[in-house]
């Protein structure tokens, strides 16, 4: 079984093939408008969008950062927040403050001709003192899974996907398409 993976970030496309290992995945970049709405908008948006152009099963993944003192900021702006103030920036906005949960909520949205299906996984923990790790992407620097004491950024992929919130959207999408057939 093959299934299309749309997407322009290829640390995404290395955890799916970690995930899923027998489903294969072929990746490849459609631009596709992000609407600025919930992960599950965007990602129903998003594969309702590519399927009209490729017209093959295919999933689009949103996900985002969402810190609890800070309301969820960055949430679904993550993308811009990662690439203008960073990870040292997110750091400064919680300097001295001592509630430091967190989590990683990912959106699939899977789209073929029988429309689209979501699925959703989210990991909770707390964002580190210091940026610590260099094996991961994006917030995996600051991020530290519940029930540990190392970053994602140090765990690295084969560790952070055991419990990521990417494990838990592929496990769904997994049953689901072992399911049909
Ligand atoms: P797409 O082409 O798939 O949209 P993207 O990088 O824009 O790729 P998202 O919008 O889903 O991906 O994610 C927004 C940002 O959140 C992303 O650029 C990362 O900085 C961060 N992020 C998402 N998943 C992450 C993860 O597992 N670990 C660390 N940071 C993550
Ligand atoms: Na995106």
């Amino acid at each position: 079984m093959e299934i299309y993976f749309i997407t322009g970030n290829i640390n995404k496309v290395r955890e799916a093939e970690t995930i899923l290992k027998d489903i294969k995945i072929k990746n490849i970049k459609i631009e596709y408008p992000e609407l600025q709405g919930t992960l599950e908008e965007v990602a129903e948006f998003g594969a309702k969008y590519c399927y009209e152009r490729l017209k093959k099963p295919l999933i689009v993944e949103d996900s985002g950062f969402f810190v609890e003192a800070l309301k969820g900021f960055p949430g679904t702006y993550s993308r811009f927040v990662y690439e203008t103030i960073g990870n040292e920036g997110i750091l400064k906005l919680l300097k001295g403050v001592s509630d430091r949960r967190a989590y990683f909520k990912s959106v699939i949205g899977y789209c073929d001709e029988n429309g689209v299906q979501l699925f959703s996984g989210v990991v909770k923990g707390y964002v580190s003192s210091e940026i610590r790790g260099d094996k991961g992407f994006g917030y995996d620097p600051i991020f530290i899974p519940e029930g540990y004491d190392k970053t994602f950024g140090e765990l690295g992929i084969e560790e952070k996907s055991k419990v990521s919130h990417r494990r838990k959207a592929f496990e769904k999408l997994r049953e689901f398409l072992l399911k049909k057939i």
